[in-house]
Formats: C-alpha cells, structure tokens, sequence
C-alpha cells in the first residue's frame, strides 16, 4: 500500500479433486498426474493452522500457469506476472506461461489441501465478492478465527449457501482458536464482527474498523495457543510460520 513493498507469504493449496464442471478448464492443458496448486497470498502465515476454506472472486479472472513439468498454479495474471520478476517461481525471468483461463465462479467447490490447516480433510473453494484482482493474487485464503473479512464471509455463505451455489457445510468447518490476545480472547475476528455488529461483508466501513484492530492486536499482543510455536509470541511466530512452511516447499516469498 502506497510506498514501500507488501511482503506476502504465498501458500500452495493443492488441488485434490475438481468438481465435475470445472474439469474441462484443466483437461487436456495440465497433463495427467501433474500438480495444480490456488496461490493465495497472507500477511498473516502463523494463523495457516485455522484454514477454513479458501476464497476466489467470482467474476475474476485466473489462469492456470505452468511452473513446470509437474507444477501448476492458479492466482491472476497479474500476480503471475509479478512472480515472473521474481527468482523464486519461474525458470525463465519475464516469463509465465499461461495453459489455461476461468472465472472464479467457475472453480466454486473444488477441494484443495490446505498446509498445516488441522482440516486435513481439505478444505473448499468458496466465492468471496470483496476479493481484489489489484492486490496479492486474487486467491485468499480464509481463517475465520482472525480475519473480520473472513469471519463476515464465512457467516454470510453459510446463511445464503443457495444463493451462493453452495452446500453449506463447505462454509462451516470447525473455527479453532490459534492466538489468544488480552482484549478479544482467542477468536477475535468472530469477537469484533460480533461487538461492532458487523452485518454483512458489505459492511466495508466496520470491517475496515475491525481489521485495524484485530491486526493491531493480534499482531502485538498475541500469543500463539496452537502449532509448533504455541507459548511464543505472533511477533516472533509469525517469521518462524513462515520459514517453516518455506522450507517444507509449501509456501514461497512474494513481494509486491
Ligand atoms: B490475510 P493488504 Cl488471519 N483481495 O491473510 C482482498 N483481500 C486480500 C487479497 C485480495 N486480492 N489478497 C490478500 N488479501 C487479504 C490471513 C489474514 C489476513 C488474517 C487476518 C488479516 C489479514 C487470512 N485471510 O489481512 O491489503 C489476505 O488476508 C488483513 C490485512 O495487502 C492478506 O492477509 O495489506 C491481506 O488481505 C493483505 O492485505
């Protein structure tokens, strides 16, 4: 935002199983038994733990881009384009080859893994009208417990989950706690929409109000409750998350 670079963790999600209108935006493109990876970019990598889905715009567009012989990953052209500038993802400075196009609309459902989520399971795609295709990679992924954006999403799917087209147990996996902070407890994202009566992620003036503070908070007054660093404060975990999901091949520096 305005001067200075945005530091960004980007996390691979792998896909694991396409729903059965999405498969013809990969067949034939992405060869048989490579990987397929949703690319979305956090500033927050030490609350990976309470992944509960993973967002996409949905009239965006994304492209699949070919890394490799066996890796693939979905996020904007833009951001492809970005990473291209960058050492640590293509092979080829500037280039990004792209094999394939869709909306987000069109990916809606598809299960993907998500790194250190204690919902192992998988996790799913789900639709988030409030995500920018200008910033980070226009993939986001949702941690309901510290995230106001995510906890006003994650509620809102869940009550228009017709509407939305989808089922509304993909909307409702387990929220854990992860930070416990002094003023908010440890789900504060769900303790500040509920305190500012935020509505709906609409609500882009309070929502605006709770980040700040959630951020603020969780970010200076945190300790972590869960993971390998539980007992360490965020400001010290959040570098070690980082690292640790850097060396594991599961997340890479992207800088914008
Ligand atoms: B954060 P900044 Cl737990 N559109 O990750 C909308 N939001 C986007 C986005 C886009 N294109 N790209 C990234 N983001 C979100 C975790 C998180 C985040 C938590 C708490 C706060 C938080 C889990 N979602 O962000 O405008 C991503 O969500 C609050 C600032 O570039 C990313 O980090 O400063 C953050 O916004 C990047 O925001």
């Amino acid at each position: 935002e305005g001067v200075g670079v945005q530091e960004y963790t980007a996390l691979k999600l792998k896909v694991k199983e396409w729903p059965q209108s999405a498969k013809k935006i990969v067949d034939g493109k992405v060869p048989d038994g490579a990987n397929v990876y949703f690319i979305p970019a956090t500033l927050r990598p030490e609350t990976m733990y309470g992944q509960t889905c993973c967002f996409v715009g949905p009239s965006i567009d994304y492209g699949v881009f070919k890394v490799s012989d066996s890796d693939y990953f979905v996020c904007s052209q833009r951001a492809a384009r970005n990473m291209s500038f960058q050492s640590n993802v293509f092979p080829k400075w500037g280039e990004y080859p792209q094999v394939a196009s869709f909306k987000g609309k069109d990916v809606i459902g598809t299960v993907v893994n998500a790194p250190l989520s204690v919902h192992t399971e998988g996790v799913r795609i789900l639709p988030m009208e409030t995500v920018k295709d200008t910033k980070g990679t226009a993939v986001v992924t949702c941690v309901p417990s510290d995230s106001p954006d995510d906890y006003a999403t994650v509620v809102e799917l869940a009550k228009k989950a017709d509407y939305y087209g989808i089922q509304k147990e993909w909307a409702e996996l387990e929220i854990i706690p992860i930070i416990d902070t002094p003023s908010y407890g440890n789900l504060t994202a769900k303790k500040l929409v509920e305190e500012l009566k935020i509505q709906s992620p609409k609500d882009t003036k309070k929502l605006e109000e709770a980040k700040e503070k959630a951020y603020k908070e969780g970010f200076y007054k945190g300790t972590m409750i869960f993971g390998d660093f539980k007992g360490k404060k965020v400001e010290e975990a959040k570098a070690l998350v980082r690292q640790q999901l850097i060396d594991s091949g599961d997340a890479f520096a992207y800088a914008e």
